[in-house]
């Protein structure tokens, strides 16, 4: 393991005024977001969608890294160029997810395990060689009644570290990825005390696992009132219960924060970073791995067809354009007025 390598491409990742594009959705769940727009999760399809976001002109100056997934790695452009190619002419850093997803937690209703570990090793030296440079991971973590468990979050935990450990021993820079879900009535209290249990385990294992915080990069979820949650909480509640949960719990020697986005829109996914960089005396870079945040608009423009790609790349351009300068707070509703 090279540190010094692993260090230089942590802070690639989260150079100012960029971010990453995660579009590492596995079969299912690109089936789920093309079928909101009417077509067909076909291989033409998957590779044409992914063809449109990876050439969209100048993307570089917003986006430092694309997380793809297995299939996609493994595809070309339709000018034959592989796609890791693609994004590296764009001055784009290729990146993979390495998860094979979350199942059912044996004997925790309710609860998820994400596996993956078995021949991971062998998996991450096939992927260095296809040109990612970096990898991830994505633990989830559902809140209801009497859940999540401590045995739950403890078990992802280690998952987590035990991957990004192998990671690093590979070459690659882990993101590693707690998500506490959304999904529920939860207020925004209950969300910040279950990502604060969740980050202090994750930290815990992770220095356990001797991972060089300096080599990688977290993605956490934002601490937000949950999706169905009777009171929503506004913008600088969620900034500053942010803000203060990861001070509480992220070493500054990690680089950077990159936030899912988790199901909101991609204007309140732009707000919500804009106001907690706004907030300033940060010890790492808050920047952004948004998937549904950005794809969404340009999906919608495109919708399937040649004609639209065109459309879909402007869509996709604005959105990175807006939280981009979310990156300074210096994102303005009359960005989004240009825009129209
Ligand atoms: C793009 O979605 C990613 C992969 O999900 P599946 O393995 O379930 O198909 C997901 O890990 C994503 O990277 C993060 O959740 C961020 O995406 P959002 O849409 O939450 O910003």
């Amino acid at each position: 393991m090279n540190t010094h390598d692993l260090q230089s491409t942590a802070q690639a990742m989260v150079a100012k005024g960029k971010g990453i594009l995660a579009a590492d959705e596995s079969f299912g769940t690109i089936e789920k977001r093309f079928k909101s727009i009417n077509i067909p999760s076909t291989e033409p399809n998957r590779r044409a969608y992914r063809d449109l976001l990876f050439t969209t002109p100048g993307i570089g100056e917003y986006i430092s890294g694309v997380i793809m997934f297995d299939e996609t790695i493994r595809q070309k452009s339709e000018s034959g160029t592989p796609f890791p190619e693609v994004l590296k002419r764009q001055g784009i850093l290729p990146g993979i997810k390495v998860d094979n997803g979350a199942k059912d937690l044996a004997g925790f209703p309710g609860e998820k395990i994400t596996e993956g570990l078995d021949g991971l090793r062998e998996r991450l030296a096939e992927y260095r060689k296809l040109g990612a440079t970096f990898t991830k991971w994505r633990a989830v973590i559902t809140v209801g009644k009497d859940i999540p468990t401590r045995f739950c979050i403890d078990a992802n935990a280690h998952a987590l570290a035990r991957y990004a450990a192998l990671s690093q021993a590979a070459g690659l820079v882990p993101i590693v990825e707690p998500e506490v879900l959304m999904d529920g009535d939860h207020t925004i209290g209950r969300c910040e005390q279950v990502t604060e249990t969740t980050l202090t385990s994750v930290f815990f294992h992770l220095e356990a696992h001797r991972v060089v915080l300096e080599g990688m990069v977290l993605k956490p979820n934002m601490v937000i009132s949950g999706s169905k949650c009777p009171t929503q909480a506004g913008v600088e509640e969620v900034a500053k219960a942010t803000v203060r949960c990861l001070k509480r719990t992220v070493p500054s020697a990690v680089p950077g924060i990159v936030f899912l986005s988790g199901g909101q829109t991609p204007q309140v996914a732009t707000d919500h970073l804009n106001a907690m960089n706004a907030l300033g005396n940060l010890p790492w870079e808050l920047s952004f791995s948004y998937g549904r945040a950005l794809q969404d608009e340009a999906l919608k423009a495109w919708k399937g067809e040649k004609a639209n790609v065109t459309a879909g790349q402007k869509a996709f351009a604005h959105r990175s354009k807006c939280v981009s300068a979310a990156r300074y707070g210096k994102y303005s509703a009359k960005m989004e007025m240009a825009a129209a």
